[in-house]
């Protein structure tokens, strides 16, 4: 009779494992919200993510994106989300197998406290390690999730004891009922600690969003016209906003939060090739003349149209400037830029020397960097994807060789330099109604933007139907550095019709319309709306 046994142990296993993760995770969860100490899903997630071979990662966010576009969810919005979400399900999933494993190991035999204890050091101190380790972490984290994983392993052991009673001299039935409303209880418990414990953790989070947001001051766009403002072409109602809202910036990077950086603790260090070695504070930084740039990020896995690209102005110093005072030495041909969460990448000395625009940036639209975005600083170099260009930077090491960044090194181009791309953000079907029966023409207007990195837009080119190339107007850009809003007027006929655009970049280059997806250089083809009017 020992099938039975083994497989009740299992659903015992699993179903308290539960009972019991849950509503540790989402404490867990809260003192986060509230203490900043470590989450461990988060943790397991980012180590996992760094150690994966990058055709596996890059498959992975391919198939997120996926899933998410399918859903009809915004992937700028939510993919983070969904990555934390994925981090907590795992976490569940590998928690549920030790439940498992425990409860097979003690089945039958009521477990002692010291069982408990030697299972929650067996996973606890792994763990630790990994909390301990991520950067920017320190030794109290490692004993944060350590202590976390002996209550684990204790709270197993209590649920087993619960359950795995001696042959008590009550009645079976008795027993049978106890061991119900045992359960029942743990699992309301569980259930309630589990939701408050998320709730109040999620509420907290909006709360120091608001607070960060208040706090940041007043921001450049509130007072200020954007230098195009009043450029002859007006973008159509319904194309994306010009100057991207810091709210609805894109954002990307390889943790599942920000590295958490003080002002006071913070020092740029310049180390390697060079005479002088340095460390600048943020207040040396902002000493120097500040130039602002009106600038277009996108990241390399943005597929056609996609809504990984954004615009704001950026505030800080030319890297070129800073050059001078280190005393280079003759063989230091690249620098090596290394960030808080370990991200690193290379820029060539050549192209500082040669271009005033590759900048450190310590504020977006007359604010400091959002901690989600680089805080304190971030490089900017003119025409690559955003792969190239590290935020919360930490050092920059001169260094006699080029090497693999850390996205090169995981399957991704080189170089990363922006494709040229084009999209149509609106076709306003809105205009022919009411017009429709009075006989006129209607012209419908279609919008959307156009961007090829820092080489600029020369002509867009909308196409319907399958019908001649017309030039659509341009708007002026806010700079050679932002992406060109677009307008097209379509005199209206009834009926389904297809509409594809297509650009050309400043050097008469035009985009390249075989479609490819984003890995490994950038995503090519063009954008097109099918619409029934
Ligand atoms: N330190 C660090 N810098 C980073 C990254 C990162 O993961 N870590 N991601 C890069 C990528 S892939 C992109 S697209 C841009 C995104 O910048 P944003 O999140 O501010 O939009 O940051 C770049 N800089
Ligand atoms: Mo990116």
């Amino acid at each position: 009779m020992k099938q039975p046994r083994t497989a009740s142990s299992l659903v015992k296993g699993v179903l308290l494992t539960l009972l019991l993760t849950a509503p540790l995770l989402a404490l867990m969860f809260l003192a986060r919200q509230v203490l900043g100490t470590p989450f461990v899903p988060f943790d397991v997630f980012d180590l996992v993510s760094r150690i994966l071979p990058g055709n596996v990662i890059t498959a992975g966010i391919d198939g997120m994106v996926g899933v998410l576009t399918t859903l009809g969810l915004s992937v700028r919005d939510t993919a983070k989300l969904a990555e934390q979400g994925m981090a907590v399900g795992l976490t569940l999933a590998l928690a549920i197998i030790g439940g498992a494993v425990f409860f097979l190991w003690q089945r039958g035999e009521q477990t002692g406290w010291g069982t408990g204890l030697i299972y929650g050091l067996i996973v606890g101190v792994p763990l630790a390690v990994v909390s301990a380790t991520r950067s920017g972490a320190s030794l109290t984290d490692g004993v944060w999730t350590f202590l976390a994983l002996v209550v684990w392993g204790l709270g197993l052991a209590r649920l087993q004891r619960a359950l795995v009673r001696p042959s008590a001299p009550e009645s079976a039935s008795a027993e049978r009922l106890n061991r119900r409303q045992f359960v029942v209880r743990v699992g309301g418990a569980a259930a309630l600690i589990t939701v408050a414990g998320a709730g109040v953790g999620a509420a907290l989070g909006r709360r120091n969003e608001a607070l960060a947001k208040a706090a940041e001051g007043r921001r450049w766009s509130a007072t200020n016209a954007l230098p195009n403002d009043d450029a002859a072409v007006e973008a159509v109602d319904g194309t994306r906003p010009e100057y991207t809202p810091l709210e609805q910036y894109y954002r990307i990077d390889i943790t599942l939060s920000p590295p958490a950086i003080e002002e006071a603790d913070w020092r740029l260090r310049v180390e390697g090739l060079v005479d002088t070695p340095k460390e600048y504070t943020l207040t040396e930084l902002r000493a120097y003349e500040p130039v602002h740039q009106f600038i277009t990020m996108a990241c390399i896995s943005n597929p056609v149209g996609g809504e990984l690209t954004s615009t704001t102005r950026w505030t800080g110093v030319p890297l070129r400037r800073l050059l001078d005072e280190w005393g280079l030495q003759d063989t230091a041909t690249h620098l090596r830029i290394t960030s808080a969460d370990g991200f690193f990448e290379y820029v060539a000395v050549e192209d500082i020397e040669n271009d005033e625009r590759i900048m450190l940036a310590y504020e977006w639209d007359g604010v400091p960097l959002r901690a989600r975005h680089g805080f304190p600083l971030r490089v900017y170099i003119p025409d690559l994807y955003g792969m190239k260009q590290p935020k919360w930077i930490e050092s920059i090491e001169a260094v006699d060789a080029w090497a693999p960044g850390y996205w090169v090194q995981r399957t991704w181009d080189r170089t990363a330099q922006m494709r040229a791309t084009s999209v149509i953000d609106t076709v306003r079907t809105g205009m022919m109604l009411g017009a429709a029966q009075t006989g006129e023409e209607i012209m419908i207007p279609i919008g959307g933007m156009a961007h090829a990195g820092a080489r600029g837009i020369s002509k867009v080119e909308v196409q319907v139907d399958g019908g001649d190339w017309q030039e659509a107007q341009l708007r002026e850009p806010m700079s050679d550095l932002t992406w060109v809003l677009w307008r097209f007027e379509w005199p209206f006929e009834a009926g389904e019709h297809t509409f594809t655009v297509r650009c050309t970049d400043g050097n008469g280059e035009m985009q390249l319309t075989d479609r490819r997806p984003p890995h490994p250089s950038g995503a090519t083809g063009l954008h097109r709306e099918q619409v029934m009017l």
